[in-house]
């Protein structure tokens, strides 16, 4: 706020802003003045993480000054001049793993930071080791966030993330006994230099009370909300850094705290103790994060969680608002508000609270600015993940949020009736509120109504969202307000860091970096696939990143692979949906079928390594048990003498975003295998395919538009198409049809206690048969198994291999966030780059 600075002063102001170099020099002295400051340690007390911390201090200097400049000047927050239309990304979770070695790659200081690092007496590898992922997320919703956030800051985007700085985020994973056991995840023990606590900005929260009406001034009935209940938000700031650029923005996390005033009340009448206590619960809020994918918890802790942050951001975005004097008509032209998924639904009707209650605007006005302002992304259709909120508990914690969804529902059922009077069936198949026991707020619904558009996150899924759960609403608003956005990953990530000997052979060929930003450049490739010299390249950094993947493997199971072995690998969460269970049955299949042959027939097999990873929801116990399973299995055939490297079984403990970037660029294969019409989309299907693997796996989510793009050489599709797959649940569920002869076989083994205690296993084995086998494994085995097959004989021909590798590579560019990130601001936002 130089600007209001007086003269004199202002000549100071500038005369010591004197920007930091990035020569070696420079960095390495910085490097040393965090040491002895910041963290008051001296050479002679420093280890690899003091080194990392320093050096984490020395890059973030870098970034807040990026930040303020991108904040200040860029969007003119403090001038009002440029003054752009934003967009808010309002995510319950951002999995956004490491930061350092992303931040030095964005601003192109990997170089210099390697030297000085090294001067110091470190090796930068071993610093980046020692960064702790920022885990605030479940999986692939947190992580699409993450990567968004990336292609906002690389496109020069202005925009914000908003979320919860949870002191907990999803659990660790440890194995023992075969089992998952799940530790805290307090990440945040010693400080986090990736953010900035702006302690100065905090937002009062209301919760519980009651409401009181009262007339205005103009006679007219208004409504107040008395809350019986507040908590600070105060505001913890990431800067997201965008790659070869400056631009650098950000994401707000909400902390929540007591409020700055004690309760006097209870202070006064000495009981102390209860006033600490109410400070405490407050706390509570932003403690843990839900550890549940596609899965809804009923639980008022969560409900809390989200009103506090919906209302901590919508606040602090009207705030800014209102800075700019424009009349709230103007509101959506300068804001654009993306729901990623129900979680942020509140949002609408505190906009309403606000706009009607506190503003004083007409329902009408204040619902056509709701309306334009918000977007809404659906990432599932999963019946269990859709959330419903009782209504009493609604009424409980937020009573004036009631009844505006009440309200908001009672307006739009009237439109309906009007449009199609007298179907009263339609009505209550429409309403905001289901009419169970209690009854419940549907939050799609009241997203649906509340957005100007709704989209699904691919092809396929955007369709079955119109066919199936807002099928209804397509009659009652219209099919423009639903549209397709398939998501995409940051290349910047998912490729240059995470395979930088791959990245730097791209750029070597291609001449340029250029394709980290316009990733469709990697067709370049394509005219390479076949030279043999280029392929030999390629396959020796696949070998180099599959030697990198078995040193872990080591280091954390004490499993020895054989890197010359076809690396199969399946990571992402443990659902039934997403069939872990049909590969580890394949897996035994295999073992069996290769325990027959004898010496001449195994000379003919291809080696493989089944690589497995991923966390089951806690309460998960189907979920829990398959990781048990899989366990016992690697351990009868890892230890099978007769068996050697012809077959290895592995769980890689804690699979999280830091892990993935060493598992990813070694995959040959990769399997994306769920129930057809059950994964929305799927993103690491993307981030394999990029890194030069062909994929296993079944019709469905994005793994359709990634054969449409790289061919069918490239890709082993199987099993049930999603139109077939209601027919196929009715006929499992009543005929009695025999189970696949195979699978009954493999599922002997398990029963006659090949692979320990049978009945451990019982209950999973229950779910195909007396189950009626829900997600159909048993009706996609036997081609799963073909397919299983032509993956073996594919990958003796190396050299077709090799350019089978290449094209995959070279033909995702369209699987960019960045692609994705310009659709959603044209189409949705209508945002332009700052
Ligand atoms: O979102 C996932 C889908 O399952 C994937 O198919 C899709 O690719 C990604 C991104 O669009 N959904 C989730 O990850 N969902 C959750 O993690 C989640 C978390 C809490 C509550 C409900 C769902």
């Amino acid at each position: 706020e130089l600007a209001q600075v007086p003269s004199e002063q202002k000549a100071a102001w500038e005369k010591y802003t004197v920007p930091e170099g990035n020569d070696v020099d420079s960095i390495a002295r910085s490097i040393v003045h965090h040491t002895t400051t910041t963290l008051a340690r001296t050479p002679y007390n420093m280890d690899d993480f003091g080194g990392y911390q320093a050096t984490a201090h020395s890059v973030r200097d870098k970034l807040i000054q990026d930040w303020n400049e991108t904040q200040q000047v860029r969007y003119g927050w403090y001038h009002t001049i440029k003054d752009p239309k934003r967009v808010y990304y309002l995510s319950l979770e951002f999995l956004l793993g490491r930061a350092m070695d992303n931040a030095l790659l964005a601003r192109g200081l990997k170089e210099p930071y390697t030297e000085a690092t090294k001067q110091l007496g470190f090796k930068i590898e071993d610093l980046l080791e020692e960064e702790r992922d920022a885990a605030l997320g479940n999986g692939g919703l947190g992580r699409l966030a993450a990567c968004y956030m990336d292609s906002l800051a690389t496109l020069d985007y202005p925009a914000w993330g908003y979320g919860l700085r949870y002191t907990y985020g999803i659990f660790q994973q440890k194995i023992v006994d075969g089992y998952q056991n799940e530790v805290p995840d307090y990440w945040l023990t010693y400080d986090n230099p990736w953010e900035l606590p702006r302690l100065d900005i905090s937002i009062e929260v209301p919760f519980y009370g009651h409401v009181s009406k009262y007339s205005d001034e103009n006679g007219r009935t208004r409504h107040k909300w008395e809350a019986g209940e507040i908590v600070q938000a105060v505001a913890y700031d990431v800067p997201i850094p965008g790659f070869d650029t400056n631009n650098t923005i950000n994401i707000r996390f909400w902390s929540s705290k007591p409020r700055k005033e004690f309760d006097l009340a209870y202070f006064n009448s000495g009981d102390y103790n209860r006033a600490v206590e109410d400070q405490k619960k407050a706390e509570n809020i932003t403690s843990v994060l839900y550890p549940n994918d596609n899965h809804m918890v009923g639980k008022e802790l969560r409900l809390k969680q989200q009103y506090f942050w919906v209302c901590a951001s919508l606040h602090d975005i009207l705030r800014r608002f209102k800075k700019t004097d424009r009349p709230w008509s103007e509101f959506p032209d300068q804001v654009a508000i993306q729901l990623n998924d129900t979680h942020p639904t509140l949002a609408v009707p505190e906009l309403m609270r606000v706009l009607v209650d506190l503003e004083g605007l007409e329902w009408d006005e204040a619902w056509n600015i709701t309306t334009r302002t918000f977007g809404f992304t659906n990432h599932t259709v999963l019946p269990e993940a859709l959330e419903k909120w009782s209504v009493p508990m609604l009424e409980h914690l937020l009573p004036r949020h009631l009844q505006i969804i009440f309200d908001i529902n009672l307006y739009f059922l009237q439109t309906v009736e009007k449009s199609f009077p007298n179907d009263r069936d339609l009505l209550a198949t429409v309403s905001i509120i289901e009419e169970s026991q209690p009854q419940s707020v549907r939050m799609a619904f009241l997203a649906v109504i509340a957005s100007h558009k709704v989209n699904g996150v691919a092809a396929l899924h955007s369709q079955i969202i119109k066919d199936t759960i807002f099928a209804p609403f397509i009659k009652v608003l219209g099919p423009d307000r639903f549209t397709n956005k398939t998501n995409g990953i940051t290349p910047r990530r998912w490729l240059h860091q995470a395979n930088p000997d791959l990245s730097n052979l791209i750029a070597k060929k291609l001449g340029s970096f250029k394709f980290l930003k316009e990733l469709s450049l990697l067709d370049g490739l394509s005219k390479y696939a076949n030279d043999a010299a280029f392929q030999k390249e390629w396959m020796d950094i696949k070998y180099k990143n599959k030697v990198r993947l078995t040193n872990l493997i080591k280091e954390r199971t004490g499993i020895e692979v054989n890197p010359n072995a076809l690396f199969d690998i399946q990571v992402k969460r443990i659902h039934e949906y997403k069939r872990q269970f049909m590969n580890i049955l394949g897996v035994i299949h295999r073992y069996a079928k290769l325990k027959k042959m004898n010496a001449a027939q195994r000379k003919e097999v291809v080696p493989r390594v089944v690589i497995f990873g991923g966390k089951a929801a806690p309460g998960y116990y189907i979920a829990k048990l398959v990781i048990k399973l899989i366990n016992s299995v690697g351990e009868k055939v890892n230890n099978d003498k007769d068996i050697g490297d012809l077959l290895k079984v592995v769980f890689i403990p804690d699979y999280n975003v830091s892990v993935a970037e060493v598992i990813i660029p070694a995959n040959d294969i990769s399997q994306h295998i769920s129930t057809a019409g059950t994964e929305a989309s799927g993103t690491s299907n993307m981030k394999f395919v990029l890194n030069g693997g062909l994929i296993l796996g079944t019709v469905d989510g994005a793994n359709i538009e990634i054969y449409e793009e790289i061919g069918d050489d490239q890709i082993f599709l199987f099993g049930a198409r999603s139109e077939q797959v209601e027919d196929l649940r009715h006929v499992q569920r009543y005929r009695n049809v025999p189970m696949n002869p195979e699978l009954q076989a493999v599922i002997h083994l398990i029963e006659n206690g090949t692979f320990g205690e049978p009945h451990i296993f019982q209950p999973l084995i229950n779910t195909i048969t007396v189950g009626k086998d829900y997600y159909l494994i048993s009706v996609d085995f036997g081609s799963y198994l073909e397919s299983n097959d032509l993956v073996d004989e594919a990958f003796k021909d190396k050299k077709a291999w090799a350019q089978k590798s290449i094209l995959c590579t070279a033909r995702m560019g369209k699987f960019s966030s960045d692609r994705a990130i310009k659709e959603y601001a044209e189409d949705i936002w209508n945002i332009d780059v700052s």
